[in-house]
């Protein structure tokens, strides 16, 4: 038991998940790891544990660092916890018999070492049968475009969470641009301050809200290339 005086096992699960909110807030990474395997013990998926439980506490603890309540240090603890429980939640996302629909280099941009939303992508793009090439944090637009033609990549993924990062991913498209390369790629960005009109002004081909937008728009975005391909 993570902790001496709350059997989590007692609670209901509306409880629990309000347990995690807490335990997310306060770093607890074991805490968050044994309410993990205790939903799924109960029949919870792994996308809702993932979306209702650890996202959502992850929301609650963004407030706070916003209005100056919580600092750095206590949020890259409740990072590290996201993580703990994400990593359990990892292999069961990931698990998939399909064949592969496609190939994704994706990354965070340079500046920017928030990796949280980009990982849950991944494992959701991964769980839905793409395969994935993380690229990891703070990557300078070679990084994309060297490993998306090496890899023979389909998808371009890039992640920002920074206001101040976010310019940085029309770096990338313009560089795709001058190279006379860019529609050789769908380009697909997301984090939390971008939004549909900042996608189409600095010309991707989609905004996507979160990682279930990622994978759909992904999805259909590979069809239709296809089919375009087909046809010609
Ligand atoms: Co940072 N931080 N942070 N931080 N941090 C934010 C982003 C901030 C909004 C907090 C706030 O003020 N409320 C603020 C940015 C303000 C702004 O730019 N206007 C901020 C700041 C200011 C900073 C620092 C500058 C603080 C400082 O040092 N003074 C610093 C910057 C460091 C840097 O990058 N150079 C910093 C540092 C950190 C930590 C290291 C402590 C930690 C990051 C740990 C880590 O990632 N390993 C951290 C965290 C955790 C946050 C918050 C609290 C949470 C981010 C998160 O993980 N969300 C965040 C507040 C917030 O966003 N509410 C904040 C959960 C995650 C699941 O959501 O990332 O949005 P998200 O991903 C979603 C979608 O956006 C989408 O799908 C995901 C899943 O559904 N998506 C994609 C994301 N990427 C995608 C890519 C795709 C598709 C969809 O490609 C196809």
């Amino acid at each position: 038991m993570a902790d001496d005086d709350l059997d989590l096992n007692t609670l209901n699960d509306e409880e629990l998940v309000e347990q995690m909110w807490d335990d997310l807030y306060d770093g607890l990474g074991e805490a968050i790891e044994e309410s993990v395997e205790i939903l799924l013990a109960r029949g919870w998926t792994p996308y809702d544990i993932l979306t209702k439980a650890l996202v959502e506490g992850m929301r609650i603890v963004g407030v706070d660092f916003r209005d100056g309540i919580l600092f750095v240090p206590e949020v890259l603890m409740s990072a590290n916890a996201m993580k703990a429980g994400m990593a359990i939640l990892r292999p069961l996302l990931v698990e998939t018999g399909a064949p592969k629909v496609g190939k994704m280099v994706i990354g965070t941009v340079k500046g920017d070492i928030h990796d949280i939303g980009k990982n849950l992508v991944c494992m959701m793009m991964e769980g839905a049968g793409f395969e994935v090439i993380d690229l990891g944090i703070n990557n300078p637009v070679d990084n994309y475009i060297n490993t998306a033609l090496e890899q023979n990549a389909e998808i371009i993924g890039m992640s920002a969470l920074l206001t101040t990062t976010m310019p940085y991913m029309k770096v990338v498209i313009d560089t795709l641009k001058d190279k006379g390369i860019r529609s050789d790629f769908i380009v697909l960005v997301g984090g939390a301050p971008l939004n549909e009109a900042f996608a189409d002004a600095i010309g991707a081909d989609a905004y996507c809200r979160d990682a279930a937008v990622a994978v759909e728009t992904a999805k259909s975005l590979i069809s239709r290339r296809q089919g375009a391909m087909g046809s010609q």
